[in-house]
Parts: structure tokens; C-alpha cells; sequence
């Protein structure tokens, strides 16, 4: 039987699409997926022309998948709409948000897949090939087709043996991607020299802006932690195959988890001696602040680990107080004085959120300091807080009517559009735009474009109650942000996506560190 899997991520990197892919090869099932890049404005949606294509994609398959994040839920919603005018087979949608906001996700779609899709797709494609009903198949919401109610099944409990599971589908012949208006046979190079790879699932924390908060919740009572680890033989045995699969284009691998740091010692060491034994490439991966040590972090270097990424989020307050994310500044002082020993062979870069209702402005200023006192060089990503529905923090703003309408939640927005999260929000305008402003390399002179004596000056508490207070200024500034970031979302970065695969992984190395 053919299967056709949609993934409207805006980069092919989705691990869950191929995952779903290759337990559905394993049962024999002819699969191919087609990745529907589109640019992370968010607003853009496909055409008619890109749907027909896809279309003719689609058929002779008998069943078809689709997943998004809710980023990209509108474009799903398009999809879906097209192809059940236009196509009589299920068509299934899965993802993170059709996990998180199903109720939203069945205005749409027929049927949607809830939480960890591997069994459930396996159960559905062999109750449509036998011809037999599929109304009880746990994790899956459909329409009663004479009643038109809900069938809401209940969620089965996650995979606890994650190395039971096969290897993401990276058999690109069978794949297809969206690109500039034409669908056309995956390539080699649309990896852009690097595959994203998760090594575990789930977070034991719970922090309010992430929905790691909501699938703690969906989980609760079903098991004591959502945590689960592949074993080092497997991520390593995964990693040879990508490899040689790709020997020429592949530069590095991007390791996803959000806190990698969290594996124990024994498994980092195990992990490290078997990538420095067999695989010779770079690597990249995320820790937070807590679960650093000198330890791990020698020997994630010493194996070829170039590149790390720390989440500190907000000052210290803002952490305990609005995120409920259990970390001060002293660990992120910590973490960053361990890093710094290795500044000749890691690039670090740290992840502020800002842009929040609930931020007071000394909170701002406070995660500024900090940002001074972290030892340099290194490299800042500011990112404006989105309410992802599902997280706590989305339904505090909801009860509390931050969120009127659902575009204030700002997830359709484009990510990198800070002019507009800045003005969305409004509240300490003037502090969040200079936050945003010392995005880039950081050394002891500058923060990105911004060189340290201005901060400072723009910091002076007379200035920025003057700004707080008159934000015509900011509001005249905001207009040169959004110029600058037009510029680069509509000029450098598809640019910068059509360059060779080797300058690319050339500039990867270099960028956090100049
Ligand atoms: C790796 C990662 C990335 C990578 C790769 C993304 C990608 N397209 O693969 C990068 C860095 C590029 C990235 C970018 C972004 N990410 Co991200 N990312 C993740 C992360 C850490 C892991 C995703 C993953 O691979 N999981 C493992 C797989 C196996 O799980 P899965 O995808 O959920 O799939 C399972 C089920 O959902 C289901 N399923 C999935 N697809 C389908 C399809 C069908 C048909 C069926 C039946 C089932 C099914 O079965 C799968 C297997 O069990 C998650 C956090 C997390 N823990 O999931 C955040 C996460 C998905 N990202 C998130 C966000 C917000 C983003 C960005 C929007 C942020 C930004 N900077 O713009 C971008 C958007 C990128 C885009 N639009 O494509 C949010 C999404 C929130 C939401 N509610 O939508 C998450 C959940 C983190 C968070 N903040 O809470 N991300
Ligand atoms: S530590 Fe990271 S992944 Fe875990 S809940 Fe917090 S933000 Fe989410």
C-alpha cells in the first residue's frame, strides 16, 4: 500500500516525519514524504499551483500524513482542506500541534494523531489496507461519520525502549521538496551539510513558555518521568549510517535535545569514546546551566564538539518567578566560567527570551547585567517570547486576557520579525528593543553591532524612565529594525539557503565566532 507523509517544517530537518516514515517502510508499506518548505514568515501560505502539485503527489496513495508545528498550522490547514476536496483516502494529522491543540486541529482534519505517532500509524495503515474501521485506535481523534461527534481514544503510554524504534528515514530518493514554487526530487544538498538529531525524548522540567509544561501533563500519572534516552551504540550506529550515506556532503551533526547535558556522565564518556572513534565530523548539541560539568564538557570537546548552545532565557526573577524554570544566575555564571576554559575550540552561544507581559523592566536590566558579567567572546540569540498554546504560560495569558485574540500570541507571526513581537507587546518597548539590539558575537567591546559604553549609556536610569515613559523614539527606532530584518529575511537568507553546501558549513564555523 502507498503512504504519502506531508512535513510542513520550514527546514527538512523534521525527525519526527521520518520516524513516522521508517516504522511504516519496516511493515512494508511504500512511503515516500514530501517536505512543503515554505519561509518562516508565517503568514505566506501555498498557492494553488504548489497544492496541485502536491496533489498529484498524493495520489494513488491510500493514506495520508501531515504534521506541523503551530507555526505552521495554518499552512496544514490548507493543505488538508485541499486534499479532502480533491482526494477520497484518510488523511491523517499529527505532530506537536495536533498533540497540543486537537479540539483546534479537528475543525480541519478528519482524523488526528495525539502525542507519539509510531504505533498508532502502524495500527491505522493496517486497518486501512484490511478495510476495517479505525474508530478505536488509541491516539487517534476522528469524526463519527453518521453522528459527526468527536471520538476522542485515549493516548497510549510513550515508547520506553527508544532503540526499539528504526533509524529516521533519510532515503532521500524516496523524498520530495517544495522549492521556490516547484516540488521536485529531494537532494543531497537540501540538508545544508547538517542533519538534526535527537538523541533522547521529553524534559523532566516543565518551564511555562515550552510545551514540554503540557506533555508533562498529558503524561501524568501514566509514568514518573517523560525522559527517555537512546543508548550511545544506537545514536552512534545511527550517526556512521548518516554518514556514510552522505561522505560527501554531510559537515556536521546538529544534536538536538534540549539538554543534552542531562545524560550522566557514564553515557557522555561512552558516547564521546565511540564519536571520536568512529566518526571524525563536528558536532554540535544544547545543555542548560544546572547539568554542566568540566567533565562533560572536556570530553563533548575533545570528541569534536564545536559548537554549544545554553538556554539561560531570563534573569534569574524572570526564571523562578514567571517561567518556573529552576535556575539563577549563579549556575549560569557557573556554566559560563566552565566554557570559557574552552573558548579556542567551542564556540557558545546563549539563548535569552524577552518580549514578555510579565517581565518587569528591572528583570530586563538584571538579564542585561548578567549578559555583562558572562565571560567573552560568545555568541547572544534574543528571541520575543511566543505563547505556544498548550504551555502554561499561554493559558495564564489567555485567563488573564494578555491574549485577546489569537493573534496575540504572536506564533504566526514571523520569528524573526522583531519590529512587530516588539510592537505586539508593547510593554518596555525601549528595553526589549536594546536586548534585541545586542543579538550577535559578543566581545569585550561590543555586543553584536552594539558596543558596550552605548548599552551602558542607554541603560542610565534617567534615560530609560524618560524612554519608558515617551516611546516615540523606540517606536521611531522600530521602523530601522524592521528595515534591517526585511532586508535579511527577504534578501540574505534565501541568498544565503542557494549558496554551495561547503561554504555554507565554512560559514557555520565561523559565524558565532567573528
Ligand atoms: C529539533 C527541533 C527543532 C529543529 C528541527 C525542527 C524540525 N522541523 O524538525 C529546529 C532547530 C530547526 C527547530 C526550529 C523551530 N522550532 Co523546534 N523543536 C525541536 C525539538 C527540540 C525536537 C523536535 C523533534 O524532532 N522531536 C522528536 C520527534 C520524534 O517528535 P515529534 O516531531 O513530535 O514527532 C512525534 C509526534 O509528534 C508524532 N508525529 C509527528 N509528525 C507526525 C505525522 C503524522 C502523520 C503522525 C500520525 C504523527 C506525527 O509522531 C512523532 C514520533 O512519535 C522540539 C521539542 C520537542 N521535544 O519535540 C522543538 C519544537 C518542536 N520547536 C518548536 C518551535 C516553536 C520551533 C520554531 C518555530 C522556533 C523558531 N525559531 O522559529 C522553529 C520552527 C521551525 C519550522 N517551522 O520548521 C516548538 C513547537 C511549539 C508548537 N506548539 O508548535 C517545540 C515543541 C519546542 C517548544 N518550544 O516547545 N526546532
Ligand atoms: S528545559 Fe528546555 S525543554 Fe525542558 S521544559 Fe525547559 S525549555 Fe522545555
Amino acid at each position: 500500500m502507498k503512504i504519502t507523509l506531508i512535513s510542513t517544517s520550514t527546514f527538512p530537518s523534521d525527525q519526527g516525519i521520518r520516524t513516522i516514515s521508517s516504522v511504516l517502510k519496516k511493515e512494508g508499506y511504500e512511503v515516500k514524504i514530501v517536505f512543503m518548505t515554505l519561509s518562516e514568515d508565517y503568514s505566506k501560505n501555498y498557492n494553488l499551483s504548489e497544492l496541485r502539485q502536491l496533489l498529484r503527489l498524493c495520489k494513488g496513495s491510500e493514506l495520508v500524513g501531515i504534521n506541523s508545528f503551530a507555526s505552521t498550522s495554518q499552512r496544514a490547514s490548507r493543505i488538508i482542506s485541499f486534499l479532502k476536496r480533491n482526494l477520497n483516502v484518510p488523511i491523517v494529522y499529527g505532530g506537536v500541534h495536533a498533540t497540543i491543540s486537537p479540539e483546534d486541529c479537528m475543525k480541519i482534519a478528519d482524523i488526528i494523531c495525539v502525542g507519539e505517532g509510531e504505533e498508532t500509524i502502524v495500527d491505522l495503515a493496517k486497518a486501512v489496507e484490511r478495510g476495517k474501521k479505525f474508530d478505536k485506535i488509541k491516539n487517534l481523534w476522528l469524526k463519527n461519520p453518521e453522528t459527526g461527534k468527536i471520538i476522542r481514544n485515549p493516548v497510549r503510554n510513550l515508547i520506553d525502549k527508544l532503540d526499539s524504534l528504526p533509524l529516521p528515514d533519510y532515503d532521500i530518493e524516496t523524498h520530495y521538496i517544495l522549492d521556490k514554487g516547484r516540488i521536485r526530487k529531494f537532494q543531497e544538498n537540501d540538508l545544508s551539510g547538517q542533519i538534526f538529531f535527537l538523541t533522547g525524548r521529553g524534559c523532566p522540567y516543565g518551564c511555562d513558555y515550552c510545551s514540554n509544561s503540557f506533555f508533562n501533563q498529558l503524561y501524568e500519572g501514566k509514568r514518573k518521568s517523560i525522559l527517555r534516552w537512546h543508548s550511545p551504540e544506537y545514536i552512534i550506529k545511527g550517526i556512521i549510517e548518516l554518514k556514510r550515506k552522505f561522505p560527501h556532503t554531510l559537515k556536521y551533526f546538529d544534536i538536538r535535545d534540549d539538554t543534552f547535558s542531562l545524560r550522566s556522565l557514564e553515557d557522555i564518556k561512552k558516547f564521546c569514546k565511540l564519536y571520536k572513534e568512529n566518526v571524525h565530523l563536528r558536532f554540535k548539541c544544547l545543555a542548560d546551566p544546572k547539568t554542566v560539568s568540566d567533565e562533560k564538557i572536556k570530553l563533548l570537546v575533545d570528541a569534536g564538539c564545536t559548537d554549544i548552545i545554553i538556554g539561560i532565557q531570563g534573569s534569574e526573577q524572570t526564571n523562578l518567578r514567571v517561567y518556573h524554570r529552576n535556575q539563577t544566575d549563579a549556575d549560569v555564571l557557573r556554566t559560563a566560567k566552565i566554557l570559557n576554559k574552552y573558548k579556542d575550540k567551542l564556540a557558545v552561544m546563549y539563548d535569552v527570551i524577552t518580549c514578555n507581559p510579565y517581565e518587569t523592566s528591572e528583570e530586563i536590566i538584571n538579564l542585561i547585567k548578567l549578559l555583562q558579567k558572562i565571560p567573552k567572546p560568545y555568541y547572544l540569540s534574543v528571541n520575543n517570547l511566543v505563547f505556544f498554546p498548550g504551555s502554561q504560560l499561554y493559558r495564564r495569558a489567555a485567563n488573564d486576557e494578555t491574549i485577546k485574540a489569537e493573534k496575540d500570541a504572536s506564533y504566526k507571526l514571523n520569528y524573526w520579525d522583531r519590529a512587530k513581537h516588539i510592537r505586539l507587546k508593547e510593554k518596555n518597548a525601549y528595553l526589549v528593543l536594546i536586548l534585541n539590539l545586542m543579538r550577535g558575537s559578543v566581545t569585550q567591546n561590543r555586543f553584536g553591532f552594539m558596543p558596550s559604553f552605548l548599552i551602558n549609556w542607554l541603560l542610565s536610569p534617567k534615560r530609560v524612565r524618560k524612554n519608558l515613559r515617551n516611546t516615540l523614539p523606540t517606536k521611531f527606532a522600530l521602523k530601522g529594525v524592521e528595515i534591517i530584518d526585511l532586508i535579511r529575511e527577504r534578501v540574505l537568507k534565501p541568498a544565503y539557503r542557494s549558496l554551495p553546501v561547503n561554504f555554507k558549513a565554512w560559514y557555520d564555523k565561523v559565524r558565532y565566532r567573528v
